[in-house]
């Protein structure tokens, strides 16, 4: 049974393809839960205690390249376009371009419907011009916006390097279901973390404070919290490890002894030295980049970057 979960007061009842993916994940070889189960209330928290951290770099190179790119965005893309954002729109990082661009519309698109409510009830606040138009869905399919935004040309805004957290194959089917919700004349504005030394890399997802680790040691209690399930946390240690071939960050749960738990009635047994593979965050080259567009379907035509050339925000069009 799924067990109901009080946050904040209110009565949830778990995913059930939360359920499917925590299941399936803890049965097969090597065990691997996808990243997207992180952002429950306590997980959505913890990463924004993570942006904030010194070792956490993206966020704030992000945040400052949106800031100055402005003029030159606003030249190529014009104003008037329609704002289409896939994720959550709650970041500061959203009002920095809708200033700068001044849509008729915004569109923030998320699997996560109170989220995307809240969030879109402070835009609409903070810029009471604006349309905005919440839309609850899965964009990692091809999908239909609201008509009312449809003949407006779109730009498109996935910042925070999130794309990062798909394999390339999967990355390139998301850039084109893009293409096509976004129509014929879409730009879309798009950030993309870099390859670097991995001395830089490792402490951004293995911080001194250990927020990376509680953020990542929550999918458990999630787990116990949603699932009934009996996983001593303790028992697993927080791990990111660069791997090199396939140019990515992984986060692990390493169990620190053998273990044995029950996950809505399911038992499963963990070795010591075992891992749970949580998380997988991609970075680019510069080429990589620019090739991972195209086969996306969406051609560069600018991009902006810091001076240790750590994060890459590109503009592409369709
Ligand atoms: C939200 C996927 C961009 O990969 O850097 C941060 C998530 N995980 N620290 C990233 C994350 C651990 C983040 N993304």
């Amino acid at each position: 049974m799924l067990k109901p979960e009080i946050e904040d007061g209110q009565v949830t009842l778990a995913d059930p393809q939360f359920r499917a993916d925590v299941l399936a994940g803890l049965e097969r070889r090597p065990r691997a839960i996808p990243a997207r189960w992180f952002y429950d209330h306590r997980g959505s928290e913890l990463f924004e205690q993570i942006t904030d951290l010194p070792e956490y770099y993206p966020t704030r190179t992000e945040t400052a390249l949106l800031e100055g790119l402005c003029p030159e965005l606003r030249e190529i893309v014009g104003e008037g376009r329609a704002v289409v954002e896939f994720g959550s729109g709650s970041s500061t990082k959203t009002p920095i371009v809708l200033r700068c661009v001044k849509p008729s519309s915004y569109v923030p698109i998320d699997i996560s419907g109170d989220f995307l409510r809240q969030s879109a009830r402070e835009l609409s606040d903070a810029f009471p011009e604006l349309l905005v138009l919440p839309f609850e869905a899965d964009f990692t399919r091809p999908l239909t916006l609201p008509h009312t935004i449809s003949d407006a040309p779109k730009l498109g805004f996935f910042p925070g390097s999130t794309i990062g957290n798909l394999i390339p194959l999967a990355a390139i089917d998301l850039l084109r279901a893009m293409r096509a919700s976004l129509g014929e004349g879409a730009m879309l504005l798009i950030g993309m973390d870099r390859i670097k030394d991995p001395a830089v890399l490792v402490p951004a997802y293995d911080d001194a404070q250990g927020v990376t680790a509680a953020f990542n040691r929550n999918l458990l209690e999630r787990i116990n919290r949603e699932l009934d399930g009996t996983v001593p946390v303790d028992a697993f240690a927080h791990e990111a490890r660069w791997n090199d071939d396939r140019a990515r960050i992984e986060m692990h749960l390493v169990a620190t002894r053998d273990v044995a738990f029950t996950v809505e009635e399911r038992e499963f047994v963990v070795a010591a030295g075992e891992t749970i593979h949580t998380e997988n965050s991609h970075k680019y080259g510069e080429r990589d980049a620019r090739i991972l567009l195209r086969a996306g379907g969406w051609t560069p035509v600018r991009e902006w970057t810091d001076a240790e050339g750590k994060f890459a925000v590109i503009l592409a069009e369709a």
